[in-house]
């Protein structure tokens, strides 16, 4: 006979994932992961804030929300630009409340080999994937200190750890944000601050569409490497998310939290 379970007990444990009251700001979340995660904050009782960069988007991503029941939040902000994040932020505070949980997702990739890539495209994405979750950490961090807690998110890959062909600059960027996850967590720890990565394997999202489509071989690619043998849903990433943004990982920090299926524990399938 399987023990008892002490209601409190069991209410204490749930009560550890709960994120009842938070203000959660969730970057580049009008959909795909961001908006996956966004929605699981919200069904976990956080309140949801997210921006992007043109007003389209934002206003596709309110219906997207209201259409699932959640009241979410949205701003026209370029996570590249200092003045309009803080002002933004800023403006979080005053009609929202301050960010409790920051997730660093706005990101984009370009698929160039390295010596057909020109700086400019380099420098685009080391600076929306790599310095926006600089400048939007740097701008949430003070008040996270004055409130005595904070959770900051960064969405990592498995190009924080691998490299492959076309995949540089994204690969440079991810590479870096590992590392600045675990310098926020070292620099700010001390103020109760948890700053983790999730590292999402490949996972079926409009960024990864060009990478699915019928008859391209990186699809069975992907499959072959993947313990789990099938892409990566949003869904798989709504559990780790949580978590990272709980009391549940009050002592967790600058982890990187590989949601792979496996795929960085694999040599792949042998012959
Ligand atoms: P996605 O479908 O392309 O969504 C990315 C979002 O970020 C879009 O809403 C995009 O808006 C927004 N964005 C781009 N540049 C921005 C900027 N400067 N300021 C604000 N928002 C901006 O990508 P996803 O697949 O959901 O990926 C989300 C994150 O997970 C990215 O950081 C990505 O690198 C990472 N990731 C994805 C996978 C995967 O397999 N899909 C795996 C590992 C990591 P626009 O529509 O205007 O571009
Ligand atoms: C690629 C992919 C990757 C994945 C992901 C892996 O071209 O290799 O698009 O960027 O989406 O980041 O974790």
């Amino acid at each position: 006979m399987a023990p008892a379970v002490f209601p409190a007990k069991k209410i204490y444990i749930m009560s550890q994932f709960s994120l009842e009251g938070k203000v959660a700001l969730i970057t580049g979340a009008s959909y795909g992961i961001g908006y996956a995660i966004a929605s699981a904050y919200a069904k976990a009782g956080a309140k949801i804030v997210f921006n992007d960069i043109r007003q389209e988007l934002v206003d596709k991503g309110l219906a997207a929300y209201k259409a699932d029941g959640i009241d979410a939040k949205g701003y026209v902000c370029d996570v590249t630009n200092e003045e309009q994040v803080n002002a933004t932020v800023a403006q979080i505070e005053k009609e929202v409340g301050v960010i409790d949980i920051l997730v660093n997702n706005a990101g984009i990739i370009k698929r160039i080999p390295m010596i057909e890539m020109t700086a400019a495209e380099f420098r685009q994405v080391i600076d929306i994937d790599l310095n926006g979750p600089f400048i939007v950490s740097k701008a949430v961090i003070p008040s996270m200190i004055k409130k005595g807690h904070g959770k900051i998110i960064n969405i990592c890959s498995m190009m924080s750890e691998l490299g492959r062909e076309t995949v540089s600059a994204y690969a440079a960027a991810k590479g870096g944000l590992k590392m600045l996850t675990r310098n926020i967590a070292s620099e700010y720890g001390e103020y109760n601050i948890q700053c983790n990565g999730i590292g999402p394997g490949y996972i079926a999202t409009p960024q990864t569409a060009p990478l699915r489509v019928k008859g391209n071989p990186f699809n069975d690619f992907i499959i072959a490497k993947t313990p789990a043998a099938r892409w990566g849903t949003t869904d798989d990433l709504e559990g780790p998310a949580v978590f990272l943004a709980s009391p549940a990982s009050d002592f967790v920090n600058g982890h990187i939290l590989y949601v792979d299926g496996g795929i960085l524990a694999y040599i792949g399938k042998q012959p």
